[in-house]
């Protein structure tokens, strides 16, 4: 990668973006450092991605696995689902997240820290206007005690700290300032600020018990993981910070026609959208035969306490791994469509 990157590097190394300066080494910076990336590339800023096309444009190609850069088109009606994921699938919780970035600022790896904390302020003042069962508060990070943290982070609810990746990219500059979490009164409706992205806007759920493997046909509750009420309190979410952006600030998320919603990582762009839900998988299903089977349903399997952790107790989190070239209820429907045909496996 590094030698076919070299030639891209030469004629890119005196370009700088407008808005933060970042250069082609401050994209590849977290690869080069950190070699076990598996894409090592961040933006930072919005110009990067068309400053540095040819660096960036093989790696969304391959991540989304698309031929060729669509128009990003989005569908945040729940109405549009057409099945549920079936009653008898153990699901422990569902989670529906996207990435999202204010236009006209840098992004995490390039923004000032002055900046960082006038985007806080921004997204403060629109998560201050949301009403209803999305109504909450904002929580500054360098507030909270370490056993609070402790117990959001075990609780799936907030980032973790040191990543290691985003350290190298830039992104963890001046930690913890202008940090924080935003989450309703039921942790089902919370907001992250300024980690990997501007906000990662999340809906998320526990579903039902988690004492039947993914076998079981012994229903023992009524049950049903409620995607459609986490979509739908997501899409509710989104619409409204965007219009308490465009009210307040004069700004919104950060859009490009073909690559959708702009994110720090590629591999969030276009919708960036993954549905989750944490599933109970019985010892007799290994590793490799569940990744291997996910991977034909077009899924992603990560650990139980995110992107870089393993199962614990034989919970998985099962996600769509696409996220540019399809739209959010498309991506979702693959999700609960996989699901359905996961648990009818037999091993
Ligand atoms: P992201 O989903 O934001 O890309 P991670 O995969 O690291 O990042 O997940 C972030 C946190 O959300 C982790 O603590 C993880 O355990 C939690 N999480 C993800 N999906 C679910 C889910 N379906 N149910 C409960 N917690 C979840
Ligand atoms: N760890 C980085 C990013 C991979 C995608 N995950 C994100 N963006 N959180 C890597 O290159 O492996």
């Amino acid at each position: 990668m590094w030698e076919e990157l070299k030639d891209i590097s030469s004629i890119h190394q005196d370009r700088k973006t407008s808005l933060t300066g970042f250069t082609i080494s401050d994209v590849v910076r977290s690869g080069v450092e950190v070699p076990s990336s598996s894409v090592g590339v961040y933006a930072g800023d919005e110009e990067c991605y068309l400053l540095y096309r040819p660096l960036f444009e093989p790696i969304i190609k391959e991540y989304h696995g698309i031929d060729e850069i669509p128009s990003h088109v989005s569908n945040l009606d729940p109405h549009c689902l057409t099945s549920m994921i079936e009653n008898e699938a153990p699901i422990i919780s569902t989670r529906c997240r996207v990435a999202r970035n204010l236009s006209g600022y840098g992004f995490p790896a390039g923004i000032s820290g002055e900046k960082r904390l006038e985007v806080e302020s921004v997204l403060v003042t629109a998560l201050e206007a949301l009403e209803g069962d999305l109504s909450g508060h904002y929580y500054p990070y360098d507030l909270l005690t370490s056993s609070e943290k402790e117990e959001l982070v075990m609780g799936g609810y907030l980032f973790r700290e040191n990543d290691k990746y985003q350290a190298a990219a830039g992104i963890s500059r001046d930690w913890p300032e202008g940090r924080g979490i935003f989450y309703n009164k039921d942790k089902t409706f919370l907001v992250w600020v300024n980690e990997e992205d501007h906000l990662r806007i999340i809906s998320m759920q526990k579903g039902i018990s988690a004492n039947r493997n993914i076998f079981s046909l012994s229903i023992q509750s009524k049950t049903g993981a409620d995607v459609k009420a986490v979509f739908d309190r997501l899409c509710r979410g989104i619409n409204t910070i965007n219009k308490a952006f465009l009210t307040h600030a004069q700004t919104e998320f950060a859009f490009h026609k073909h690559y959708g919603y702009l994110s720090s990582c590629p591999t969030n762009l276009g919708t960036g959208m993954r549905a989750s839900v944490h599933i109970s998988v019985p010892g007799s299903f290994n590793d490799v035969q569940l990744k291997n089977t996910c991977r034909q349903l077009s899924l992603d399997v990560r650990g139980r306490h995110g992107e870089a952790s393993e199962a614990e107790g034989g919970v998985y989190d099962v996600s769509n791994r696409q996220r540019l070239g399809r739209t959010e209820v498309d991506l979702l429907q693959t999700v609960i469509d996989g699901i359905n045909s996961l648990i009818t496996y037999k091993t």
